[in-house]
């Protein structure tokens, strides 16, 4: 068995249930894919002070998986947060949905549009697009400006039905990009209006995952993402504290920052 563990960064549980339903679809019968949220955070993740505060749960949540040997990790935010210190932590890979939806858009065609949430997110989604060499290919970013916790709500799947659709219009995209995880559940619908294929992060993230793991490829240790050097953590933060040099986690013994059932 395979085990990947798909963190919803904020602490919706509804979207980690959507989230965790979208992974177990697309997720071989070899994997088993554990759906977790963060303990501590915000419950939707819509401007930068909601990304930086989710962090530190990202980390509590792959802490855990380290020490019960989860083989690899999907980041289920599209600000994909906290990606490089994850991968600092963890001893397999992790992916981010930002990260894997724009890579997949590539491979099946040469322009994509990204629909996303609330215009403000729109900025981090360019930010991405330019970090993954994906800016190029990036046609535009349409904001449905529903808010994270809506979209389950009515008139949700409709609305971004449509707008996928006019972005493909607008801007002349081979493929959409569906710019939150919280539309993991949309993505078979949104394709039958868009008229183009549609990635949605999660999946994309998971079979990622999947594939590096039976590849035997994991994060490289050495340079940027070798594990972060020994150091005290004080105050809030004081469970943070990492181990020996050239540990990871899991090795230097390390527990969990805070409790993740
Ligand atoms: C997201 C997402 O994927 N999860 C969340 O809380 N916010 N992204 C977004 N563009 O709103």
């Amino acid at each position: 068995m395979t085990r990947i563990t798909v963190i919803n960064p904020n602490t919706a549980r509804a979207m980690t249930e959507t989230v965790g339903r979208r992974a177990r679809a697309v997720a071989a019968p070899t994997t088993a894919v554990a759906a977790v949220s963060p303990p501590m955070g915000p419950e939707s993740i819509e401007s930068h002070y909601d990304e930086a505060l989710a962090v530190p749960g990202v980390l509590a949540e792959i802490a855990a998986g380290e020490r019960d040997g989860t083989d690899g990790y999907v980041i289920a935010c599209f600000g994909d947060p906290g990606l490089d210190a994850a991968r600092e932590l963890a001893a397999g890979p992790v992916v981010g949905v930002a990260e894997a939806a724009m890579h997949a858009a590539k491979l099946i065609g040469r322009t994509f549009s990204v629909v996303t949430t609330l215009s403000r997110t729109a900025g981090r989604a360019w930010d991405l697009a330019h970090r993954y060499g994906a800016a190029g290919a990036c046609r535009g970013v349409h904001a449905c400006d529903i808010p994270v916790l809506d979209l389950d709500g009515p008139g949700a799947r409709e609305a971004v039905a449509d707008l996928c659709a006019r972005a493909v219009r607008e801007d002349g995209s081979d493929v959409v990009v569906l710019g939150c995880a919280g539309m993991a559940a949309f993505c078979d619908e949104v394709a039958d209006t868009a008229g183009v294929p549609v990635v949605e992060g999660v999946g994309a993230a998971v079979k990622l995952v999947e594939a590096l793991v039976a590849l035997g490829l994991r994060t490289s240790r050495r340079g940027e993402y070798a594990p972060p050097p020994p150091k005290r953590y004080s105050g809030l933060l004081g469970g943070f504290t990492v181990g020996g040099e050239g540990q990871t986690l899991r090795q230097a013994g390390i527990q969990a920052p805070f409790s993740t059932t």
